[in-house]
């Protein structure tokens, strides 16, 4: 019996290198609404009772009334209140926050308004609370008023005090 050895090549089959896309397209039925991501609850920050708690501001020095000399040297203080320097970008003031702005022979600005960044009013925004400064001998008047991350003046946040310097 002869084997057919006629230089017939067998063919040889490759396996077929079918790559299958693996179908990761879950594919957005219709109709069917995307499910909502899940909602942290984020616990809003606590709203101050200013009925029972009163924010406040003062001078610890100099004493309202003082004579003093120059460079007059101040320290300030709050209660019930945070002092913070002011954030780079602000949209929302924060609650609770503010800094100091001290304003030289000048009065309270009326509550809801910016405070100049301008003389006679300095601004705090690096939440610093003390300072000093040389102001000329005679009788002097010195606001201390809070403002907001937006520099706005806040109810009840201001005091004034007069003293001389020598
Ligand atoms: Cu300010």
């Amino acid at each position: 019996m002869l084997r057919a050895s006629n230089g017939r090549r067998r063919p040889t089959y490759w396996a077929a290198g079918v790559v299958m896309a693996l179908a990761t397209a879950t594919v957005a039925c219709g109709g069917a609404a995307p499910e909502a991501e899940p909602v942290e609850e984020v616990a809003a920050p606590p709203v101050e009772d200013r009925s029972s708690v009163t924010p406040t501001v003062g001078f610890v020095s100099p004493a309202d009334g003082a004579t003093v000399s120059s460079p007059v040297s101040m320290e300030f203080i709050v209660s019930n209140l945070n002092i913070s320097p002011v954030p780079a970008e602000v949209v929302t003031p924060r609650q609770g926050m503010g800094h100091h702005h001290l304003g030289i022979d000048t009065e309270c600005l009326p509550v809801g308004e910016a405070i100049p960044r301008a003389d006679p009013w300095v601004h705090f925004g690096d939440g610093s609370q003390v300072f000093e400064t040389m102001l000329p001998p005679g009788p002097h008047t010195l606001t201390l008023q809070i403002g907001d991350d937006l520099h706005v003046t806040q109810d009840g946040l201001c005091t004034t005090i007069s003293i001389t310097v020598e």
